[in-house]
């Protein structure tokens, strides 16, 4: 078929035609710079959604759930499952697919699992090209999963209009995500498996550690539970024209970017793991403030970087 036929046949909903779009992008790159020549503007953009958080907290459960919501109230959602973790790409396609086969049958709900094998140019080309055809396909509100780590931390902060973080009671995730500096990009946090005991304590100690303006909603996606008022805030954030994507998005690029560039310092050895362990131990016993610190440890690094 034609390119142009089956970008017009996209435009007009042909979900067949979709598909064989977004295959024809990830496996030949000759096609796709053509396609993307050739797809005409959209006019008006999705909503994008990233959702985040650790392997198995049961993100893809609760997108499926979530979507099934959001077609409910009429809105095309395409869903963007990036599942790395999974060292079988078939794998991590049907595992998706089979937590989200209810959403899957909806008219209204179109899924596609990507992972970074055989994707030309990476993955973050991949999602942008792929938005840009859910685009111009209509779907105004974009899911996309992704498994948090530093590098796609910033690639969603990158793309995505709103972040929810995805954590679970028990087994102190909510400390481990803190850790992972994830919870810095969070617009709101979900705890799902609330149907779990733990989940009351586990939402005490989140609320006691995240900002006030950071909602946490309690879900269980397995029982359907709170998933209605997700739906509402999502829905409430994409039709607020003060909940100006761009500043934020180019603030949380800012964060993730200077939180990734610190960290990679730390790891190299430009500061000995004990010198640093050092002044954590003097700032702990109030030898030294943490101010002072910062500074000695910056003109360390500035030193070794451009001698004396
Ligand atoms: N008890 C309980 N289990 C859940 C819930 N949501 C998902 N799960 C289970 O958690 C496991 C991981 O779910 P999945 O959606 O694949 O997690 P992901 O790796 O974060 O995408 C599966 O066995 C799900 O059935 C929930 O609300 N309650
Ligand atoms: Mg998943």
């Amino acid at each position: 078929m034609q390119l142009n036929t089956l970008i017009q046949k996209t435009i007009e909903g042909n979900r067949q035609a979709l598909a064989r779009l977004i295959t024809l992008l990830e496996t030949d790159k000759d096609t796709a710079i053509q396609i993307l020549r050739l797809l005409p503007k959209s006019n008006e953009k999705s909503f994008i959604v990233g959702i985040t958080g650790a392997p198995g907290v049961g993100k893809s459960t609760f997108i499926g759930k979530l979507a099934q919501k959001l077609a409910e109230k009429n809105l095309k959602v395409g869903i963007l499952a990036n599942d790395p973790s999974s060292p079988f790409s078939g794998g991590a396609i049907l595992g998706n697919r089979l937590r989200m086969d209810k959403a899957l049958s909806n008219d209204n709900i179109f899924i596609r699992s990507i992972t970074t094998r055989g994707a030309i140019g990476g993955i973050s080309w991949l999602t942008d090209m792929i938005l840009k055809v859910f685009e111009i396909a209509g779907y105004s509100t974009i899911l996309i999963e992704t498994v948090g780590s530093g590098q796609t931390d910033l690639e969603i902060s990158r793309i995505a209009d709103l972040i929810l973080i995805v954590t679970m009671p028990e087994l102190g995730d909510e400390i481990q995500a803190l850790k992972a500096g994830l919870l810095e990009l969070a617009d709101a946090v979900i705890l799902n498996k609330c149907d779990l005991p733990a989940a009351q304590s586990s939402y005490t100690k989140l609320r006691l550690t995240l900002p006030k303006e950071i909602p946490i909603f309690k879900v269980s996606a397995l029982n359907d539970q709170g998933i209605l008022e997700v739906t509402e805030y999502l829905l409430q954030k994409k039709n607020d024209p003060n909940f100006s994507q761009r500043d934020r998005k180019r603030k949380r690029i800012k964060d993730a970017l200077l939180r990734l560039t610190i960290n990679k310092i730390l790891e190299s050895d430009i500061i000995p793991q004990n010198d640093l362990d050092n002044y954590v131990n003097a700032i702990l016993e109030r030898e030294i403030t943490i101010e002072q610190a910062s500074w000695e440890l910056a003109e360390k690094i500035l030193k070794k970087i451009f001698g004396q």
